[in-house]
């Protein structure tokens, strides 16, 4: 089975304003912090105990958001490129990330005014899918493909309606298996792919974290589990409850390489 896989994961810790994190409009709940410290843990447990090597970055206090890493930067091949968060609040994470990758690859940035948000690429073996959200722009999308034009990558952009992120409705497993949350994309953009159906009552199960030979899946999803179970795939289950209230997903709290 071909899946994705990694060495090291890039992590940050939950800070003690992550109960201001941006919060999706439909969404009332009280944020626990302590909670959300807990899940973290075992979330960052849990990579390790796929075999990740784990690089841990201090939590911020200025920015709520800073655990959800995967934004601030992609890793395609030798180059680590730095995004401009769509979220203006979020600017200022990518700082940390910068200093911390740049021991271990060549840097490039996207400039502004173009905004990326690492939750908006989805990554397929060599291509790599661009969201176009509230969070990113074309303008980005061109950019990115200029960083990789002399790479074996390509890019391709794909409108994102209703939704977050790209990765809020659809992730890759591997052998060319994706979840797929129906009704934020054209249903036929990635009909070259096998799909998971993920139900609308599982929503937030279309953002599983495929790695090394492991499918984590958020709980309270059972059907889209099983699905995934069915389809050949190791699962295991994390709660990250609290990242939920706030739009985070499995894919959102770690950077692999
Ligand atoms: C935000 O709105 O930016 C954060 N509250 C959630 C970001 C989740 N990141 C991701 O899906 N990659």
């Amino acid at each position: 089975m071909q899946t994705p896989s990694g060495t090291f994961a890039l992590v940050r810790g939950v800070p003690k304003t992550f109960h201001r994190a941006i919060t999706p409009s439909e969404s009332t709940e009280p944020i626990d912090v302590e909670r959300a410290r807990e899940q973290h843990e075992r979330y960052c447990q849990a990579l390790e105990g796929l075999g990740l090597k784990l690089i841990r970055i201090a939590a911020d206090d200025r920015f709520p958001d800073c655990p959800f890493v995967e934004d601030t930067a992609l890793v395609l091949g030798d180059r680590v490129i730095i995004t401009a968060p769509g979220a203006e609040a979020r600017r200022g994470e990518t700082g940390a990330i910068e200093q911390a990758l740049e021991n271990y690859m060549t840097l490039y940035h996207i400039q502004s005014p173009a905004t990326l948000d690492g939750g908006d690429i989805l990554l397929i073996d060599e291509h790599v899918y661009v969201g176009l959200s509230s969070r990113t722009s074309s303008l980005a999308a061109e950019q990115l493909r200029q960083i990789l034009a002399d790479t074996r990558y390509d890019v391709t952009p794909v409108a994102v309606d209703g939704i977050l992120h790209l990765k809020s409705a659809c992730t890759y497993l591997g052998d060319d298996v994706i979840v797929y949350l129906p009704g934020h994309l054209d249903d036929d953009f990635f009909a070259r792919y096998e799909r998971i159906t993920v139900p609308r009552n599982e929503a937030h199960a279309a953002n599983c974290l495929s790695i090394n030979g492991t499918v984590l899946v958020p709980a309270g999803a059972p059907e889209t589990r099983a699905h995934i179970e069915n389809a050949g795939f190791d699962t295991l289950e994390i709660d990250i409850s609290e990242s939920h209230k706030v739009g985070g997903g499995l894919t959102c709290s770690c950077i692999i390489f």
